[in-house]
């Protein structure tokens, strides 16, 4: 099976860098923002950014973690409804702006549960959404706000990101199903 790198450690690193400082410039600073990452690659893309908000602005960022699933557990999920199953979130998002952050935005299916889950905890000023890929086949109204790269997809490919917190290195491929 053919297997293209489409981002390595560098662009990885770069795109973020990027975002962090989008979000930085879209809020006029990062004063009542939280970021919340989504399930597991999503929590740890939302750690790095919340690393160099710090470090850029010289404050801390508060941060938060959601976890959806598909009630059918595969891969080929395309129309099966993400649901609710954990959140960590900080005692009230009223009156903040959200940063959700994924790694891979595709149906939207998962940004919709997520953006349930916000709703049901408080009502935040606004949601913005930060992916690091986004591969198209959208079957909901949903866009990126910062996106790391557009990576346009056929439906039998897959977009495997791999992170050094959980795969031991930063790499992102694609290949075919
Ligand atoms: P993640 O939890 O870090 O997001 O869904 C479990 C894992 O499988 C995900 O990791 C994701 O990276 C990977 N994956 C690859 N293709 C798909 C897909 O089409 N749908 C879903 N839900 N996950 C996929
Ligand atoms: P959506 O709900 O937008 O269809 O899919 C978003 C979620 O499913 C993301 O959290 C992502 O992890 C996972 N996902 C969907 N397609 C892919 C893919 O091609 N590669 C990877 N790595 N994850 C995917
Ligand atoms: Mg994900």
């Amino acid at each position: 099976i053919e297997k293209s790198v489409i981002m390595d450690e560098a662009a990885i690193r770069r795109a973020l860098t990027r975002i962090a400082h989008e979000i930085i410039e879209r809020n006029k600073g990062i004063e009542d923002c939280i970021v919340v990452g989504i399930k597991t690659r999503g929590i740890y893309l939302a750690q790095r950014l919340v690393q160099r908000i710090e470090q850029i602005e010289n404050v801390k960022v508060p941060a938060g973690e959601l976890d959806i699933t598909f009630y059918r557990d595969d891969l080929q999920h395309k129309s099966e409804d993400a649901v609710l199953q954990g959140a960590k979130l900080p005692a009230n998002i009223t009156g903040k702006t959200v940063i959700l952050v994924d790694d891979v935005l595709y149906t939207g299916r998962t940004v919709r549960a997520a953006l349930d889950a916000l709703i049901d905890h408080g009502r935040p000023t606004m949601i913005q959404l930060a992916v690091l890929v986004d591969r198209g086949h959208r079957e909901l109204p949903i866009r990126p706000d910062y996106v790391g790269k557009n990576v346009p997809t056929s439906r039998g490919e897959i977009v495997a990101v791999h992170l050094a917190e959980v795969d031991g290195a930063d790499q992102v491929t694609i290949q075919q199903k």
